[in-house]
């Protein structure tokens, strides 16, 4: 049987300091995304943007979670649609946006299940208010998800059915002091690029699944492009060197695509952090639209 995409493009700022990341779905399905797809033999839907209000027109608010009232609405929009696309049997594809977007996917695609999530991304994205030393909120949307800190008030935000033991980050490289307390102590895995170097990319993402699918109803996949090393990936709000090659990121989701061939795992997934301001001729968007084929099941052969 054939899968169905529903696509929902999430044009959301809020949660970073850097405008133009709300153009991201529209760079992305300009980059073929459509094609993409189709060449991945998927059926997809493209709902289009949710709407957002310029961030212009508002008020950051509380500076160590700024725009949260505004997020929290887009959020539980989000929530709603891709609960609602899971329970008609589709997988979710959302487009941000910054990461802070990932909040209401993470929401939505744990409401009534549980769920894992492997977590692509240079960053920790585990701040909270309490120890963010930005106050943007795309650098907090895991612990959001899990209710830590102020965000154990913020019900919108967590994500039910979502386990810690089965969050696992692939291929980070660099986090603040608090959050690599907060992740050591956590019961989440955590992968840095250390350890694809010395065991090649296709071993840790195969390991990063064992972990997040134990014992759970399927999987989040939330990929951050800033994963990418800058080289490849320049449209990016906060570039990180020594990140991920071009084949590294297509095998990673590759891979993932083979064990949903197997097991059926994959539930939804996030495709973030794509900023066409700071692109060269839309080359990270073209990036994220191939590997949305690849992690959902495009083969060479
Ligand atoms: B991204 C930083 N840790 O909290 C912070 O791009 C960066 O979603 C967050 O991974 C990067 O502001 C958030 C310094
Ligand atoms: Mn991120
Ligand atoms: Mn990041
Ligand atoms: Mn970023």
């Amino acid at each position: 049987m054939s899968r169905t995409v529903h696509v929902i493009g999430a044009p959301m700022d809020y949660g970073a300091d850097r405008r133009g990341v709300d153009m991201g779905p529209s760079a992305i399905r300009y980059a073929d995304l459509a094609d993409e797809l189709a060449a991945a033999d998927v059926d997809a839907v493209d709902a289009g943007d949710l709407l957002v209000p310029r961030a212009e027109e508002r008020d950051p608010g509380d500076e160590s979670a700024k725009f949260l009232p505004e997020i929290e609405d887009l959020c539980t929009r989000l929530a709603d649609e891709v609960a609602d696309a899971i329970d008609s049997g589709h997988t979710p594809l959302v487009l941000g946006g910054d990461h802070a977007v990932a909040i209401g996917s993470l929401a939505g695609t744990a409401r009534d299940a549980d769920v894992g999530t492997i977590w692509f991304d240079a960053h920790g994205d585990y701040n909270t208010p309490e120890t963010s030393p930005s106050g943007n909120v795309h650098g907090m949307p895991l612990a959001a998800a899990l209710g830590e800190g102020r965000f154990a008030a913020e019900e919108w935000a967590n994500a039910r059915g979502l386990r810690e033991e089965n969050i696992v980050y692939v291929g980070l490289r660099t986090l603040d002091e608090s959050e690599r307390d907060a992740i050591r102590d956590s019961d989440m895995t955590a992968y840095t690029m250390r350890d694809i170097d010395e065991r090649g990319i296709t071993a840790v993402v195969d390991d990063a699944l064992d972990t997040a699918t134990d014992g759970v109803d399927g999987i989040h996949v939330s990929f951050d492009v800033d994963w990418l090393d800058p080289d490849e990936a320049p449209g990016v709000g906060t570039p990180v060197r020594g990140g991920a090659t071009y084949r590294e990121a297509h095998a990673a989701l590759e891979t993932v695509a083979e064990r949903d061939r197997a097991d059926d795992i994959l539930r939804s997934m996030d495709l973030v952090e794509v900023n066409p301001i700071l692109d060269e001729s839309n080359r990270t968007a073209d990036i994220a639209a191939e590997l949305a084929a690849s992690a959902l099941g495009k083969r060479i052969l």
